[in-house]
């Protein structure tokens, strides 16, 4: 028989559950963060429509790199994974210059200790995608780190690997969002090694929470650009007199049910999968 799964930690909008010596419960949330802040109202199925969204890429994507997933629960939200050795290095693949890289170029004209071409404007495309690796924070923010120091953390060798992995990770995804009017203008993911010391994509992949998703069709370089999730939740947040710092307002049902149907949309338009068919049977996405 197997054992009840033990919670072991909680992340913002996640919980994770050891359900085995070797194997992990991923449990997303229905909660949302807004400028950071957890909410106190839900989006029904936003949990569902991530764990989702990960699982269809992680098995579209095992051909670049293998990753930790082994299935999806029956609850849709919930995905079982493979227990890893994580490595101590948040990789971030950039296609377009929005949030810390932005705001670093602008400061410094660098990112990462890395210099980029003059005179580009917020969100715009870089001339190909930069990898730009963090340090995990333990509290706050991740901080941009350079060469030097990712390989003091994790080594020359293994530094070049995620390098290219996560680049090639990133173009795939991009274009194949790309032809579905999705722009990933950003990404974030995680590695873990197995116990043979193989490189593992583990943690989520590609999701809005992991991301930034913006709608193609409204793309204009020269200004922040809406996110494809969350920009009615924002707005609505924007128009209250509200300081950013927790505790967050609660959400109105109108501002709930924009926000849970931009999730669907994205889950439905990047996966080809009706919602509605996921909920039936989320193994669907696997293949
Ligand atoms: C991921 C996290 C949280 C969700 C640890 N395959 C793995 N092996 C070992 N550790 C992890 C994974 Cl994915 C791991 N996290 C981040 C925290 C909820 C994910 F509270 N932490």
């Amino acid at each position: 028989m197997p054992e009840a799964p033990v919670h072991t930690t909680s992340g913002k909008v996640r919980e994770l559950y050891a359900s085995g010596p070797d194997r992990l419960l991923l449990v997303a949330s229905d909660r949302i963060s807004v400028f950071d802040v957890v909410l106190p109202t839900e989006i029904p199925d936003k949990g569902r429509v991530l764990s989702g969204l990960s699982a269809f890429w992680f098995a579209r994507t095992r051909e670049i790199v293998p990753n930790h997933l082994l299935d999806v629960e029956s609850d849709g939200r919930s995905l079982e994974c493979r227990r890893l050795e994580m490595l101590p290095l948040e990789c971030v693949v950039r296609g377009y210059l929005a949030g810390s890289g932005w705001k670093d170029y602008h400061a410094t004209g660098k990112t990462s200790g890395r210099r980029l071409p003059s005179g580009l404007r917020e969100s715009e495309r870089l001339p190909e995608p930069i990898f730009t690796p963090s340090s995990k924070a333990t509290s706050g923010h991740d901080e941009n780190i350079d060469v030097d120091r990712a390989a003091e953390l994790v080594g020359r060798e293994r530094l070049a690997e995620v390098e290219q992995r996560s680049l090639e990770l990133y173009r795939f995804a991009a274009n194949w969002a790309a032809e579905r009017g999705i722009i990933i203008a950003d990404t974030k993911f995680e590695f873990g090694l197995d116990d043979r010391g193989h490189l593992v994509l583990a943690d989520e992949a590609f999701t809005p929470d992991s991301s930034r998703f913006w709608p193609a069709d409204l793309y204009a370089p020269g200004r922040p650009q809406p996110s494809y999730d969350k920009q009615f939740a924002r707005d609505y947040c924007e128009r209250l007199d509200w300081d950013k710092t927790a505790p967050g307002p609660e959400l109105p049902a109108d501002i709930v049910h924009g926000t849970r149907t931009r999730y669907i949309e994205a889950f439905e338009r990047l996966t080809g999968v009706l919602f509605a068919d996921y909920l039936a049977a989320p193994a669907t996405v696997l293949r």
